[in-house]
């Protein structure tokens, strides 16, 4: 078998590359682990930056985003019951779409369905092979049958744990990480969101984000210790520390519901440079990882994927290397901006176990000076919406 490009992994990055690949007449082949009914039961994102939104409709996917999604013109945030708000489209004239990573994944299985893509998934072993040369193939294994996939580039969008990464030799790579001392304990409940607009609390107890996927499904999380499982936290006792986590006027009106999922996801911020090797190109969290404080995650994916597609399509509808050449340092310069935004986010609104009260202090008068004042309000919203690609 053969293809242009074969893309490990079909997550949200593998797809969108795929879908906007096939579209410019490039052809792709997806190798996905799993089958695709796990890929769709995955709970992640549910926001994105106005450059996703763009993207997933260049896909020719976003018809039903359009439709379905929510813009949010802001966001809330809470500082241990004081409640603020902080305007994205006043601030910089621009919103964020509030649409959840489960539905953009569906959307874009359909589109590639629909244009006849080959996607094969549970295929198990995937291994990539002489990435360095003009040459390089991928083997897998499908149903005990070895199979064989030569191409002229590998797109590794194969998340945290695929094998694109660790493909680079460790001579060649250089990790950056930072672990955070505690998880979100997140649940998905049948009950009309907690405020119109996401919710961002920081409270002694630790923090705590109200969020949304439709008007009648919430998506609620509070900062747990990473010791903690799913099984310590009834419903009950979940909704009361969210309550007290919350301001007042939004714990009071607040409809709490049995949780349909529930699950803790650890906190790390991780960087592996660089995203090319050879041909082989890393796109989304292949190659990093943010905590979910700023949202930027799947936004990232997308951005990598932009630069991705446009140094491909230069390579072959114009034999021009340089949008490939460029790949890494470009994506890699956004990707550090969205670090240190998601970072700041991160440690601006959670309680951290070896916290002084000077440090609570530092936080709490960060938080006085954003909801005061109209230029950090715009720094916020400028890297909130997401840098431009
Ligand atoms: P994914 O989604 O991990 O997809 C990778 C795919 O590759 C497959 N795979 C393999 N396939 C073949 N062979 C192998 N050896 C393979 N190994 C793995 C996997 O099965 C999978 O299908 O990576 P991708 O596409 O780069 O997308 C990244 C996003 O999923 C991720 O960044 C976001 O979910 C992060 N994130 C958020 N991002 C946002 O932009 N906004 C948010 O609001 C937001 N909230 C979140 C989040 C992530 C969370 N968790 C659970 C990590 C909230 C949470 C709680
Ligand atoms: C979500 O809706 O899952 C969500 C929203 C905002 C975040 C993280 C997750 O910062």
């Amino acid at each position: 078998m053969r293809t242009q490009v074969a893309i490990i992994g079909g997550g949200p990055s593998g797809l969108l590359l795929s879908q906007l690949l096939n579209k410019a007449g490039i052809e792709t082949v997806i190798l996905e682990r799993q089958s695709r009914e796990y890929v769709l039961s995955r709970i992640r994102a549910g926001v994105l930056e106005y450059g996703a939104v763009d993207m997933l409709r260049k896909s020719g996917a976003g018809e039903r985003m359009d439709r379905e999604g929510m813009p949010h013109d802001g966001v809330y945030l809470t500082d241990n019951g004081k409640l603020f708000r902080i305007d994205f489209v006043e601030r910089c004239g621009e919103r964020v779409m509030v649409y959840g990573q489960t539905e953009f994944t569906r959307d874009l299985y359909k589109a590639q369905d629909d244009m006849g893509a080959i996607i094969i998934d549970r295929a198990a072993n995937v291994a990539l092979h002489d990435l360095d040369t003009d040459r390089p193939y991928v083997t897998w294994e499908k149903d005990g049958t070895g199979h064989r996939l030569d191409c002229d580039f590998v797109a590794g969008c194969d998340g945290f744990h695929g094998v694109s990464r660790p493909s680079i030799p460790d001579s060649v790579r250089k990790d950056f990480e930072r672990i955070y001392p505690f998880g979100w304990l997140g649940i998905m409940s049948e009950t009309p969101p907690a405020a119109e607009e996401i919710v961002y609390a920081r409270n002694r107890s630790g923090f705590a984000l109200a969020s949304m996927r439709t008007r009648t499904l919430s998506r609620s999380y509070i900062q747990v210790p990473l010791t903690d499982r799913t099984e310590d936290w009834s419903d009950e006792a979940f909704w009361e520390e969210f309550k007290r986590r919350m301001a007042p006027e939004i714990a009071e009106t607040l409809v709490t519901g049995p949780s349909i999922e529930k699950s803790i996801a650890p906190l790390r911020s991780f960087v592996s440079e660089p995203m090319r090797w050879g041909r082989l190109f890393l796109c989304g969290d292949a190659a990093h990882i943010v905590p979910p404080t700023g949202a930027k995650g799947l936004n990232l994916a997308a951005s990598d994927v932009h630069y991705l597609y446009e140094g491909l399509k230069l390579h072959y509808l114009d034999r021009d290397d340089s949008g490939l050449d460029q790949y890494s340092q470009t994506a890699l310069k956004r990707i550090w901006q969205a670090m240190r935004f998601s970072w700041s986010m991160t440690m601006l609104l959670h309680t951290f176990p070896e916290a002084s009260e000077f440090d609570r202090q530092m936080q709490s008068s960060e938080l006085v000076y954003l909801a005061d004042s109209e230029n950090a309000q715009k720094v916020f919203a400028e890297n909130y919406i997401g840098l431009p690609f």
